[in-house]
């Protein structure tokens, strides 16, 4: 008995598909041209498929489960149960417009022709916010729309925000934020579900190590209890003392985002040779 998952063959969202596998302890090779493939030492058998087919897929019961971004869900919405967002793939849907014009709100959109590959999300958008423009559905190189005079604005997937800039766009409105995230069908079988509770427990474990890192510092032991408070570390740190006499060394998990919160802090308690490491997996 295997699960069946479908990853996006080629694209934005392969790269990161694989490497969360891999980072799970799942081996499988991709190969050129491969559809199909199973799992070397965890049983998952594996398709390569277009990100837009994978809903139906896993709604119809062909793969069990799949990875997929939210945008394509929240546009084309299927029967499938999202069970775990995957902290990868992170985009935003946003209504850019032509660098020269003055934009200063939505209402600016008035009866202006938006060009995108998500109409219904952008309806939906434009009816919560009582605005009242044209939708142009395109697919593919939407943001050339304005310049070859298909429409005034556009709405489409940015990340870095590089594309929007080499063609003489700004990002005016966040529409959607979305990332990638892992879906299931609604009607999995028993061993399938067990299946995928062991994908799970590996998964959150790869994710709460990329979310952390272990602090290790030297401190004067007097000096131990002000930087434990600091430190929001799993329980309370570890406190090993150092061969210089009244010195101890500090050890603890820190999430990354708060760890340049306090590391000015830390300093100014008495701090002294912090290391910052990375977590391989946490069991959490
Ligand atoms: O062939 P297939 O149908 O499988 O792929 P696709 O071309 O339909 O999708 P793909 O690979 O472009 O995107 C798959 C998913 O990746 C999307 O549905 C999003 O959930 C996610 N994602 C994350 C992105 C981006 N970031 C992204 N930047 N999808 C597309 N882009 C495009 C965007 O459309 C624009 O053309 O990248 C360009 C903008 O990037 P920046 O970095 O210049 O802003
Ligand atoms: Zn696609």
């Amino acid at each position: 008995m295997n699960l069946k998952i479908a990853l996006q063959k080629q694209g934005k969202l392969a790269d990161g598909s694989t490497r969360l596998l891999h980072k799970c302890g799942i081996e499988f090779s991709n190969g050129y041209g491969k559809l199909r493939t199973e799992a070397e030492d965890f049983p998952l058998e594996i398709f390569f498929l277009r990100d837009d087919d994978i809903p139906d897929y896993v709604a119809d019961g062909v793969a069990d489960v799949g990875i997929i971004g939210q945008n394509v869900l929240a546009e084309n919405p299927k029967k499938v149960k999202t069970v775990e967002k995957l902290g990868f793939g992170r985009c935003r849907l946003s209504i850019a417009v032509p660098k020269g014009l003055g934009y200063t709100g939505l209402q600016d959109l008035t009866g202006k022709k938006i060009a995108t590959s998500y109409p219904n999300i952008l309806s939906d958008f434009f009816t919560a916010n009582a605005v009242s423009a044209e939708i142009h559905e395109v697919n593919g190189s939407v943001e050339i729309a304005p310049s070859v005079g298909l429409s005034d604005a556009v709405c489409d997937l940015v990340s870095s925000g590089s594309t929007l800039f080499s063609n003489g766009l700004r990002e005016a409105e966040t529409v959607m934020t979305s990332e990638a995230v892992l879906i299931a069908r609604p009607d999995l079988p028993v061993d399938a579900s067990a299946i995928l509770d062991q994908l799970l427990f590996r998964i959150r474990s790869v994710k709460a190590a990329e979310q952390n890192k272990y602090i290790l510092l030297n401190a004067p032991a007097d000096k131990v209890e002000d930087i434990s408070r600091i430190l929001p570390g799993m329980r309370s740190p570890t406190v090993v003392p150092l061969a210089e006499p009244d010195w101890v060394s500090l050890q603890s998990v820190i999430s990354e985002h708060e760890f340049w919160n306090v590391v000015d802090e830390l300093k100014r308690a008495g701090a002294e040779g912090i290391l910052v490491v990375s977590i391989d997996h946490m069991i959490v």
